[in-house]
């Protein structure tokens, strides 16, 4: 067993923002499972892999406390909000999660930097960055959203919002069911 290199409190808080992590990807594949109900098949795309991006997070802390001779603690993940009234509904929700998804890790970011915990500090810092590219990324499609929304010439036009989201960055790929 590896020697505990992090505080009580950075373990405590890694295990929070791990279970947080878990949390945020079942927002996604919630709201997945709906936009593919509601034949957004483009967005539902974007959304499935976006849940398991999530996923990767969490491993990511998993990963991190265990290097760091912490114990990992998986605890209950709370149900998926309920489900987004319409599409404009949907991207705003996600932006705001992610908005204060970001906040926990500014807090997290915080406590390695009040403990001197530099390892920490260098791991909370992958996450900044990744969230402000996330949140980057939902503003500018809730944008697109409402230009493609907005009745003005030539410009209403959903079809071609779904197809922009299905081409969207993302860092990983869902599996595939085998082909026979
Ligand atoms: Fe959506 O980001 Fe994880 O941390």
């Amino acid at each position: 067993m590896a020697t505990k290199k992090i505080s009580s409190v950075m373990e405590k808080a890694l295990n929070a923002q791990m279970t947080q992590e878990a949390w945020q990807a079942q927002v996604y594949l919630s709201y997945a499972a709906w936009a593919e109900e509601n034949h957004y098949a483009g967005i539902a795309d974007f959304l499935y892999k976006h849940s398991h991006e999530e996923r990767e997070h969490m491993f990511k802390f998993i990963k991190f406390i265990l290097n760091r001779g912490g114990k990992v603690k998986v605890e209950a993940i709370k149900a998926a909000p309920a489900d987004p009234k319409d599409l404009g509904d949907c991207l705003k929700k996600l932006l705001q999660h992610e908005v204060e998804n970001s906040k926990l890790i500014y807090t997290l970011t915080d406590l390695a930097h009040s403990e001197k915990d530099w390892p920490a500090l260098n791991f909370a810092q992958w996450f900044v960055k990744e969230q402000v590219e996330e949140e980057t990324l939902f503003s500018n499609m809730l944008d697109k959203y409402i230009l493609a929304t907005t009745k003005k010439e030539g410009n209403a036009n959903l079809y071609d919002f779904d197809r922009d989201v299905a081409n969207a960055p993302q860092e990983t790929t869902i599996p595939q069911e085998e082909k026979f």
